[in-house]
């Protein structure tokens, strides 16, 4: 059966930037339910079913549950840990976009880019280690052969569900203010290393 993971944090943590209302609706609401179907769709099919069918035939639900389970830990409280990559994260993102600004620029374009729900990504190829930004529709993830099995380094949700209370349609604003005051760089920076470690 698969566990919901610990929020990280605390509701409130991530004001202003995030609401403690938008916290509780999206981990013990949205979360809950994909974490909560999934499960169903376990018991259903029972200990024996095919890992591979059941994610390949139900993106939706496991979906929801590993992008949400990664999303929490890539966030930090307010005002705590670093605003910036640290040392082979940036050096990655210098490689491959020029600088930060560039990135910054790139993933901000990304998430205009997806209309209705999805998810924004930064992430490697796990064949020649280079990075690029993409997004995914829906509770897709970058691992699915769809998008050439790529590793997720980074990932902010774009689902109105995630900024609607606290930005109402504004959702360029809500992902500049994540990614510029939010992500946990320190996180990120593991995520680089374990991915560069398996090239
Ligand atoms: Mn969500």
């Amino acid at each position: 059966m698969l566990k919901r993971y610990a929020l990280p944090y605390g509701y409130a943590d991530l004001i202003p930037f995030i609401s403690a209302e938008t916290m509780h609706l999206h981990y013990d609401k949205h979360y809950a339910g994909y974490t909560d179907k999934a499960n169903d769709e376990l018991l259903r099919l029972g200990v024996d079913a095919d890992m591979q069918e059941i994610v390949e035939k139900r993106i939706y639900n496991f979906g929801g549950f590993y992008n949400h389970s990664l999303f929490w830990y890539m966030l930090k409280p307010t005002g705590q840990g670093q605003d910036y990559p640290m040392a082979e994260t940036a050096r990655l993102i210098e490689r491959d976009f020029g600088d930060y600004a560039h990135f910054r620029t790139t993933f901000l374009d990304e998430a205009k880019k997806r209309f209705g729900s999805g998810w924004v990504w930064w992430v490697i190829d796990p064949i020649t280690g280079s990075t690029e930004i993409i997004n995914t529709p829906y509770q897709d993830f970058p691992e699915m052969t769809d998008y050439g099995g790529k590793l997720p380094l980074l990932g902010i949700d774009v689902w109105e569900h995630a900024y609607y209370l606290d930005y109402h349609n504004k959702r360029a604003d809500y992902v500049e203010q994540v990614l510029d005051n939010l992500i946990n760089w320190e996180y990120i920076e593991e995520r680089v290393i374990k991915a560069k470690s398996l090239i």
